[in-house]
């Protein structure tokens, strides 16, 4: 690890009633005479002139000084709080430069405090969360993961399979008792134990990744069903074209919203349908694509084109909606996963003089989502935002983490394995594999606080943070 002192101004750029100096080094006994005139006291507040080299005050104000090892990054760290203009913060900083710290990289105070086992992986990213959550709710279970209450779950899984495989390891040094060990319902148990306590922790931690990216919602249908209306009605400007003609939408277009605190990415794309048009085959096929990666599809249905039915939606209106897709919908897995990550939305009421509503329609078995609106109008549009809230918080926001896409991948990944084992042991495979299936499962577990990285991990968790953090 880098032994040098490092420092940085911790306070945000610019004017401000208040500007700290944050300091970190091995040993900063004589960085601080130089700096204050004295060693301060630990944990103290000491009101005491800052000096440059000729012993002349830059500014006066409060040093804090915590010993190394209970301090934030478990080194000596010296904080001075003084007056929050720019010019005074540099001087200090290049003062404290000349006595021979340098300047800190992005993150660097928090990856010191990682390196001294001060934090685990998951709450030093649940910092860099905290600073950077644009809701409440984002800020509120960033909080909860910076408390270490997703570290403790992953500890302790971690350690549910350490004992299994002890069990297992034992079994295989005595291997007369192999079948026992296979046959007993305890392994199974503790095994099913396993997942499904790693299910409910993937299912918390995809509510908290949701909460901190935003969720991204893709605008699908045929061409004129009123999509880019939308867009512009949800963002609240004329972002995209809208014009009568079928066939106005190629590009992929976003933009980003926040819904009542909820951040959303919304991506306008080309109506569904064959054409002859290179242009327009590529739009659509960028829209294909943008649906299958979607969180949430609204599929727009224009209620005008349909005006024998003035009253109950005909899932026969939806099939005609998803006919330009009908091969994708034909693989039962793809399937399966797009009806689940629809909204079906009937537009154009106005035209129909039929009320805005929320309600459910039954396609192919599915209870799909179904709101009645009018992109032109206005009416219905709350209803649109419910829903899209209650998507977003279906799995109770309350007991939700901050999850990043490497925890998730993790806890996939520890998933598998255990589901491997699980596998293994019913078909009475070695032993050996058992125990190795669970060994990955712990990796990556593993990965997920910090107990097994990579430098470039390192790098790339910690090169995001801000300065001085
Ligand atoms: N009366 C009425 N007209 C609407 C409504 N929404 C959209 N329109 C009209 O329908 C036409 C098509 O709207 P767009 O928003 O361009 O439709 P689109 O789905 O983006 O169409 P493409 O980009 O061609 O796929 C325009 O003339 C809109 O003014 C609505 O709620 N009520
Ligand atoms: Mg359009």
């Amino acid at each position: 690890m880098d032994e040098q002192t490092i420092c940085a101004i911790a306070t945000a750029p610019g004017r401000g009633s208040i500007g700290i100096l944050r300091i970190s080094g091995q040993s900063l006994a004589e960085l601080s005479r130089s700096l204050i005139g004295f060693r301060p006291k630990p944990r103290r507040a000491h009101f005491c002139d800052f000096l440059d080299a000729g012993g002349t005050a830059l500014d006066r104000g409060i040093a804090l000084f915590f010993p190394a090892p209970d301090s934030f990054t478990g080194e000596d760290v010296l904080e001075l709080q003084g007056h929050g203009g720019r010019i005074v913060l540099e001087s200090l900083r290049e003062r404290a430069l000349a006595l021979g710290a340098r300047q800190a990289r992005p993150g660097e105070f928090s990856e010191r405090a990682f390196l001294n086992g001060k934090l685990d992986l998951v709450q030093a990213e649940a910092i860099a969360d905290l600073i950077d959550a644009d809701t409440r709710q984002a800020a509120r279970s960033a909080a909860r993961t910076l408390t270490g209450e997703f570290s403790r779950h992953v500890h302790s899984l971690a350690a549910t399979i350490t004992g299994a495989r002890v069990m297992l390891e034992s079994a295989i040094d005595f291997s007369d008792s192999d079948i026992e060990v296979l046959e007993s319902a305890e392994a199974r148990q503790t095994l099913e134990g396993i997942l499904s306590s790693l299910e409910r922790l993937r299912a918390q931690s995809r509510q908290g990744a949701l909460l901190n990216e935003g969720i991204t919602v893709v605008l699908a249908g045929l061409p004129n069903a009123g999509k880019s209306s939308l867009m512009n009605a949800l963002s609240g400007e004329q972002t995209a074209i809208v014009t009568p003609i079928p066939g106005t939408t190629r590009d992929l277009l976003s933009r980003r919203i926040e819904l009542n605190g909820l951040p959303l990415q919304l991506v306008d794309t080309a109506g569904l349908r064959e054409s002859g048009d290179a242009i327009e085959r590529e739009g659509v096929r960028r829209a294909r694509v943008a649906m299958a990666s979607a969180d949430l599809i609204l599929l727009l249905l224009d209620a005008s084109r349909f005006p024998d039915c003035s009253g109950e939606l005909n899932p026969g209106e939806i099939r005609i909606a998803l006919n330009p897709i009908a091969d994708y919908l034909a693989n039962e897995d793809d399937r399966k996963n797009l009806l689940g990550r629809l909204c079906i939305i009937r537009n154009k009421i106005d035209l129909l003089e039929l009320p805005p509503a929320l309600g459910h329609i039954r396609v192919e078995g599915i209870a799909l989502p179904l709101v009645q609106l009018s992109a032109k109008t206005g009416a219905g549009l709350d209803l649109l935002c419910k829903h899209l809230q209650d998507f977003v918080a279906y799995e109770g926001g309350e007991d939700a983490f901050v999850a990043r896409a490497r925890h998730l991948e993790a806890l996939d990944e520890a998933r598998r394995q255990c589901g491997a084992a699980l596998a293994n042991l019913s078909r009475g495979a070695p032993l050996e594999l058992l125990a190795e299936d669970l060994r990955l499962a712990q990796a990556a577990l593993g990965r997920i606080t910090g107990e097994v990285t990579t430098d470039d991990l390192l790098g790339e968790i910690f090169s995001r943070f801000c300065i001085g953090k």
